[in-house]
């Protein structure tokens, strides 16, 4: 085909590490990492294939975040909603911490990174758990980046558990204040955790799916089309810089 009939490219843009360093980082970035199956379709591939691929984006992700300073990376890797998709499709994804951590574990010493989970991890199966708490546990003493996953997370029902957790305390003579939102903040999952100041969507969905709601109130968000396993350094770096072109104001002027 004559170039000039091929679909015009946008022309990249391309941002430097150390152009990005000079600026503020974000202390706290989240992620909703959306289009794995989209991406698997467009080649023909089974949908587990794209979340394989996905998973290795989370570890090159982790990797430039640490490098830039981010304190925090939450990444949503298994809504309660995920559990209407096709059983394969499931039981593959219950697999991938397993994966992940059998193969990122090292290096994830290395880069002194701390894994976290937020979500109910009770109802998730015994060999996933396991794969889970060892990532955690090998993990605890680190003290360079969080990466916190969102696993069998829901937003919604965070809030609930804190809420109910709320009333427990309270009616036991725990509580003996009224409750502000530094104290409904330690009640969820994210507790001890700064509120995210960036949130990444891949995949072209603009809406939350139940996430952090509590704690993406003043949060700048970033939309973007590239579906997740084509998400690059360089995507995150654009969108850091999207993020570093923008005042924050808490409603402030
Ligand atoms: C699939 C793209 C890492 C989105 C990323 C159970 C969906 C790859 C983990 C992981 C998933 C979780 C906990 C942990 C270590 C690794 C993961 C799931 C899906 C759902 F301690 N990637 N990843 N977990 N995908």
């Amino acid at each position: 085909m004559f170039k000039k009939f091929k679909k015009a490219k946008k022309k990249p843009i391309s941002i430097s590490e150390e152009e990005i360093a000079k600026g503020p980082i974000p202390n706290h970035i989240a992620i909703i990492m959306d289009g794995n199956g989209r991406w698997a379709r467009k080649r023909s591939l089974p949908r587990t294939a794209g979340h394989h691929e996905g998973m290795k984006v989370v570890k090159k992700v982790t990797k430039l975040a640490s490098r830039l300073g981010v304190k925090t990376l939450t990444v949503y890797a298994f809504s309660t909603e995920n559990w209407k998709r096709p059983e394969d499709e499931v039981n593959y994804l219950l697999k991938l911490p397993q994966e992940f951590m059998g193969t990122f574990l090292p290096e994830l010493i290395e880069e002194n990174v701390q894994v976290r989970i937020m979500g109910n991890k009770n109802a998730i199966p015994a060999h996933t758990q396991q794969a889970v708490d060892k990532a955690v546990n090998d993990t605890k003493h680190n003290t360079g980046l969080v990466l916190n996953f969102a696993l069998n997370y829901g937003g919604r029902a965070e809030i609930l558990d804190a809420v109910n957790n709320i009333v427990t305390d309270y009616q036991e003579g725990r509580i003996h204040k009224q409750i502000d939102e530094e104290l409904f903040s330690g009640y969820l999952m994210s507790a001890g955790l700064a509120d995210p100041d960036l949130l990444i969507r891949t995949s072209g969905e603009i809406r939350l799916s139940n996430f952090m709601l509590w704690q993406l109130a003043y949060t700048e968000f970033w939309f973007t089309d590239v579906l997740w396993p084509d998400f690059k350094e360089q995507h995150l770096l654009e969108a850091i810089s999207g993020f570093q072109k923008r005042g924050r104001r808490f409603g402030g002027l």
